[in-house]
């Protein structure tokens, strides 16, 4: 079962503004009421339907979501713009996302002990890159003064345990030493403030780990990788259809099939047995058993989800140490929800305890590793 191979440093970084579940709401409502008197006559005449109220107290109890961090604030409580107003930067200066990215990675390296010789290559995996390439990996290898390679690599939700999938199998075949995969998650841009049943979904953040061989490791809190497992089964109940050919569609890219969409309820519904199933198909390949788990460090999109995942391995309520969440402060962060759990809630592990990182959401996609505290 051993690979002696560790994840033996993780960092977060948060943009300084926050969007309360409040402050999203107030906006929202506004418009939603612009949008009622505006279309009027239609919405009397039964062509269009009324835009209803959101409400704080509904999207803290459907969702376990109170704030969220936010990256560039100004322009998504605009009812005239309802999107936030990030700057373009010429292309000399660092991109958005290697910025955001670099701001982890440092105190991911500074937790592992690790400076840019130690390591060979960088995975920026995230649901979305601000542009095609260069990679924005590679612009943060450039950025770090890291030799060797970079590359992107999108899975929407699982990005970051593919990513870490990735690593563990890279150090594992020899081809490096020390893996540095970062979690860049600007959704900002993708959510549509218009939209009642999504615009409080989601929040911004980067988090970033860093893998190696355990010989190599000096790390104060190292997490030894036991088993990696995927699964992936095609979904269209969330998605974009945000991409490159859209300068070719000559469709409008501000329509609403352009941001991220879902039917949340099919979701909900659909993905927590997979995910159940999915973790303990993999906790019975690595002879564990659900109760042998001391942490689960589950994907965070919605409270509810993991409450029920959890009663479907547990037979029972974990509690708040055992299966930590973090969405009441950062919402639905894409692929790094589980990640940030795992950088908030590990150092209190003892020598052996066993935990479980797991992402579920868009693809449909399920990630998954076990590990062991050194
Ligand atoms: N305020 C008030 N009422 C509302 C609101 C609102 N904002 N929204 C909906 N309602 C109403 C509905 O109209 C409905 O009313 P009625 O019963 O009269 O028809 C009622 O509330 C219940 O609606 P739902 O059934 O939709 O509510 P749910 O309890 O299902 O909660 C959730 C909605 C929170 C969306 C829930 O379904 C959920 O979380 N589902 C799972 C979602 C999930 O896991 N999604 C994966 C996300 S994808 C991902 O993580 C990464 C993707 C890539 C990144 C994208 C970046 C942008």
């Amino acid at each position: 079962m051993s690979h002696d191979i560790v994840i033996s440093g993780t960092g977060l970084w948060v943009p300084n503004s926050t969007l309360t579940n409040e402050e999203l709401v107030e906006s929202y409502n506004q418009h939603a009421d612009l949008y009622n008197e505006e279309h009027s006559s239609d919405i009397a005449a039964g062509v269009k339907e009324a835009k209803a109220h959101s409400s704080a107290a509904f999207i803290e109890k459907a969702s376990g979501i109170k704030s969220r961090y936010i990256y560039q604030k100004d322009g998504v409580l605009d009812t005239a713009r309802m999107r936030p107003s990030i700057p373009r930067r010429n292309d000399e200066d660092i991109s958005d996302q290697a910025e955001m990215a670099i701001k982890a990675a440092r105190r991911a390296m500074e937790a592992a002990n690790k400076t840019a010789d130690d390591i060979d290559a960088v995975i920026v995996a995230c649901a979305y890159t601000q542009r095609s390439y260069p990679a924005i990996a590679i612009e943060v290898q450039h950025q770090l003064g890291i030799e060797g390679f970079g590359f992107d690599m999108l899975v929407a939700c699982s990005a970051a345990t593919f990513a870490l999938h990735r690593a563990f199998e890279m150090v594992k075949s020899g081809t490096c030493r020390c893996v540095l995969a970062i979690n860049p998650e600007l959704t900002s841009p993708q959510v549509n403030y218009k939209d009642r049943d999504s615009h409080f979904i989601f929040g911004d953040v980067a988090v970033a780990t860093v893998v190696e061989k355990v010989e190599t490791c000096t790390a104060k809190h190292a997490f030894e990788i036991l088993s990696i497992k995927a699964l992936t089964q095609y979904s269209n109940n969330i998605r974009s259809n945000f991409g490159y050919v859209l300068n070719a569609n000559d469709t409008d890219p501000l329509a609403k099939d352009q941001y991220f969409s879902q039917k949340g309820r099919t979701v909900f519904k659909e993905v927590c047995p997979i995910a159940a199933e999915h973790i303990s198909q993999h906790l019975s390949d690595t002879d564990l058993t659900n109760d042998q788990i001391s942490r689960w460090w589950l994907h965070q999109a919605n409270i509810n989800m993991n409450t029920l995942i959890c009663k479907l391995l547990l037979d029972r309520q974990p509690s708040k140490e055992e299966a930590p969440i973090v969405l009441d402060e950062f919402a639905n962060t894409a692929s790094a929800g589980s990640l940030i759990a795992f950088n908030r809630f590990h150092q209190d592990l003892s020598s052996g305890d066993y935990g479980v990182i797991c992402s579920f959401g868009a693809g449909y996609s399920i990630g998954s590793l076990i590990v062991r505290k050194v």
